[in-house]
């Protein structure tokens, strides 16, 4: 058995609940954990994402408008978050069809261990930054009940994350989050706008072949 496989969070059992433990550094109200998560436990989510992405592959979602993104995109879970020229919406498929995979077990105890709900998420959407690649600044709001959290969970190269208000002409503030950063929207934070100005390319070496990862897990119901 390999190391990704012995699994199950043994590796974020090392460093125990944080639950208790205090933000390390709020960003416009947004509570982040700097490198709560462990390199053992980040390489360990790192092996799930690429076993994600083996059936549910990256692509590059076109917006409403018809550009494409700069970031890839897939899902695990229930429900997945797509765009395409009709529209941004949670779809139970893959473009291609194919069924989204579960949410590995080790995305799911890093939920448990910071959302503060005793409900599952439903939906883990997988973020791919290349060279180059940003997001701009919106809001979360496709899926439905807002009340519920947003866990984030940055991997590999530093990014420079930027959130305003629940206004888009609200002032911002931003931080560099790393490799092993945890934040945790909800409450006045949920609908924040946000989103990434640029990646600092090679600045980590947990991605082969560099690059950034986020995984936001969310709960959304079927419409
Ligand atoms: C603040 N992702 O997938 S994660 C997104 O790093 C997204 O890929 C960024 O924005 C990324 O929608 C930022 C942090 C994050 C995620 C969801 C939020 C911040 C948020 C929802 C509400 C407010
Ligand atoms: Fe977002």
């Amino acid at each position: 058995m390999g190391a990704a496989s012995a699994g199950k969070g043994e590796d974020l059992a090392e460093f125990g609940d944080r639950r208790t433990r205090e933000p390390t550094v709020r960003v416009n109200g947004v509570p982040v954990w700097k490198g709560l998560l462990p390199p053992a436990a980040q390489a360990e989510v790192l092996c799930e994402v690429m076993k994600i992405a083996a059936v549910a592959p990256f692509v590059r979602p076109i917006t409403p408008s018809g550009r494409p993104m700069s970031v890839e995109m897939t899902s695990a879970g229930e429900l997945g978050w797509v765009t395409d020229r009709s529209g941004y919406r949670y779809e139970p498929r893959h473009p291609t069809g194919v069924g989204w995979p579960p949410i590995p077990e080790p995305v799911l105890a890093i939920w448990r261990m910071v959302s503060g709900v005793s409900r599952l998420p439903t939906s883990c959407l997988v973020n791919r930054y290349g060279e180059g690649a940003k997001m701009g600044l919106h809001q979360d709001r496709d899926e439905g009940d807002l009340s519920w959290p947003v866990v984030s969970i940055s991997l590999g190269d530093e990014a420079l994350f930027r959130v305003g208000g629940t206004t888009r002409r609200g002032r911002t503030e931003s931080l560099w989050l790393h490799s092993g950063d945890i934040a945790v929207l909800s409450g006045e934070t949920r609908l924040a706008y946000h989103g990434i100005d640029r990646v600092r390319s090679g600045s980590s070496g947990l991605v082969s072949g560099g690059g950034r990862i986020n995984l936001t897990m969310r709960i959304v119901d079927r419409s």
